[in-house]
């Protein structure tokens, strides 16, 4: 098939909202911004193990400590789907977490906080997990098949995450006035960083456009965060805390809450490798890839060896 009607079809499957699957022909252009997204998805799902792993053995009691031990689990199974998505685009995996590794792809800003209380752990399934669903819900209508589908699974576990967080952080709210001030803090903390993964502002968003033409966003970064914003102002009254930020009020004309200014150039030194822990999560996540080297060649090991029994008894 030539070139001009290989495009031609593309361009009719996405225009009728139809799913583009591994061996379909796709522009170059398409393949590599999957490639991006994914790739950057998946490796947010395992460097964000890090700050909440972090409270595992910390966790105030044993129900506490059982459904973050099964979080944490759920979010390393959540980067094994998203790297297997992105292999069918032709990248293995190896090759992603070398480009992590090097600095050359990036994972979400928002793991480069530290989460100093328990209070961080409840905060980020609250404000963290409720923004990636907001984020991700639309993914499941992905034009790329295998990352549509791949998004689905993870939403129903995401859900999880966030009324757990929901749940942690109401019941340290009514706690002690200490638990409640600790709640406080960290939503405090969480805030604006939450309101940053979204991604820049529509205006200084340079994948947007094509992305969304693809058919893999449906929705633009400041209508996602605008969502967001909208479902935590009721929810935080529930939770008896407040949101740092005095410009927030609800807005009649446009039913949306309108909100204050973001620090961007704090989002940007973030990305730079320059917030409060970026060294130290790329620096755990090789010293995790290289201890686990043993693993990788006793399964290479094993593999070979099976596939030398399978050759002599086909001799
Ligand atoms: N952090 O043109 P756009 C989770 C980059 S999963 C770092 O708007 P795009 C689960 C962007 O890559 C959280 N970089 O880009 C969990 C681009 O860079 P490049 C991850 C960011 O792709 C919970 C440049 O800025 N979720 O939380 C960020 O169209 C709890 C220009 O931006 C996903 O990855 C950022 N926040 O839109 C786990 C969802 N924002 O490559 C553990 C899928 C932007 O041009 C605990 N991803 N950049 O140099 C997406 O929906 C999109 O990629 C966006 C960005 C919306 C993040």
């Amino acid at each position: 098939m030539d070139a001009t009607r290989q495009q031609a079809d593309f361009d009719a499957l996405i225009a009728s909202d139809g799913r583009v699957e591994p061996r379909d022909w796709m522009p170059e252009g398409y393949r590599k911004t999957l490639i991006r997204q994914i790739a950057q998805h998946a490796h947010s799902e395992i460097i964000g193990m890090q700050p909440e792993g972090n409270w595992i053995t910390r966790a105030p009691s044993l129900r506490r400590k059982a459904i973050l031990l099964a979080k944490v689990q759920d979010e390393a199974g959540h980067g094994l789907y998203l790297y297997s998505a992105a292999e069918t685009l032709g990248m293995s995996r190896e090759e992603m977490l070398d480009l992590l590794h090097a600095g050359r792809q990036r994972y979400s800003s928002i793991f480069n906080y530290p989460t100093p209380t328990w209070a961080d752990v409840a905060a980020i399934g609250w404000l963290v997990d409720g923004a990636a669903i907001t984020n991700q819900v639309p993914l499941t209508r992905c034009s790329y098949g295998p990352y549509a589908r791949a998004m689905i699974r993870i939403c129903k576990e995401e859900s999880f995450h966030q009324r757990q967080g929901f749940e942690s952080l109401l019941q340290l709210s009514n706690g002690t006035p200490e638990q409640h001030e600790m709640a406080q803090d960290a939503v405090n903390r969480w805030w604006w960083p939450s309101l940053m993964m979204f991604g820049p502002p529509d205006d200084d968003s340079p994948n947007s456009a094509q992305s969304t033409a693809w058919g893999i966003k449906r929705f633009s970064n400041d209508e996602l965060r605008q969502r967001f914003v909208d479902i935590c102002v009721p929810q935080a009254e529930t939770l008896g805390l407040t949101l740092p930020d005095p410009d927030l009020v609800w807005n009649a004309e446009r039913g949306h809450y309108d909100y204050g200014v973001i620090d961007w150039t704090e989002f940007q030194q973030v990305l730079k490798g320059n917030g409060p822990c970026n060294r130290q999560r790329i620096a755990v996540r090789r010293q995790a890839h290289s201890d686990g080297a043993w693993v990788r060649e006793a399964a290479a090991a094993y593999a070979a060896k099976k596939q030398a029994a399978a050759v002599t008894e086909a001799a």
